[in-house]
């Protein structure tokens, strides 16, 4: 049986627990206490060498890490990754603009504001996460005003990726009202079947407020 590396509140292990349940595939969980360091231990740094979650061991015991790769991976001939080249080349657009844009600026700013970080970093640095996110959930809005889905005609694994931290920015004192096309995809992708409402915050954690190794 497949095994997700996962640390709950990790809306980046969130991605791959929401596509394991839209595609019904069983797996277990193996819990990552990335704040006490068990992502930097040789055993885990085998399956991810960043020591970071999630990370997925197949059965025939190969190892994927980084979430989107997952999600690629898990998602192939399946109908959350069309198979045309175009639109495989759109989700990958979608991916790497997730990586980039929304885990560095919103994904960023929802762990300081929820494990009471913000007042230890540089106001000027939390500016800049805060303008950055601004700026990603503006680009949403502004594509999301035109069609229903990022990357397609339908909900892909470009959607889920996106989803994952953007419908959370209110966890980081971030007005989701303001960008209402992006409301209203939220609603959308939250209508598919099999979605996976729970998400947890960093508050189960009582490790979660220190710096990670
Ligand atoms: N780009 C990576 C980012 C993964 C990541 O930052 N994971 C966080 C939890 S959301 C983590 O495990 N951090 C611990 C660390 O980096 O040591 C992905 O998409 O999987």
């Amino acid at each position: 049986m497949l095994t997700l590396y996962d640390y709950l509140p990790s809306q980046n292990a969130y991605k791959v627990r929401l596509l394991l349940a839209q595609l019904q595939l069983p797996y277990r969980t193996e819990i990552v206490s990335i704040f006490e360091g068990e992502g930097q231990r040789p055993e885990y740094l085998a399956v991810n060498p960043t020591g970071a979650v999630p990370a997925i061991r197949l059965d025939d015991g190969r190892v994927i890490a980084e979430s989107n790769a997952i999600l690629f991976f898990l998602a192939e001939g399946t109908p959350y990754l069309p198979e045309d080249r175009f639109t495989q080349a759109k989700v990958l657009q979608w991916l790497s603009f997730e990586g980039d844009y929304v885990q560095s600026t919103v994904a960023t700013l929802r762990h300081w504001t929820m494990t009471g970080k913000l007042a230890r970093r540089p106001a000027a640095l939390v500016e800049a996460k805060r303008e950055g996110s601004l700026r990603t959930l503006a680009i949403l809005d502004r594509e999301l005003s035109g069609r229903a889905w990022l990357a397609g005609l339908g909900y892909s694994i470009a959607d889920i990726a996106v989803f994952a931290y953007v419908h959370r920015a209110e966890e980081a004192a971030l007005p989701l009202a303001d960008y209402p096309h992006v409301m209203r995809w939220i609603d959308r992708v939250r209508s598919q079947p099999r979605f996976l409402a729970e998400t947890f915050p960093y508050s189960i954690d009582p490790h979660s407020g220190g710096e990670l190794p």
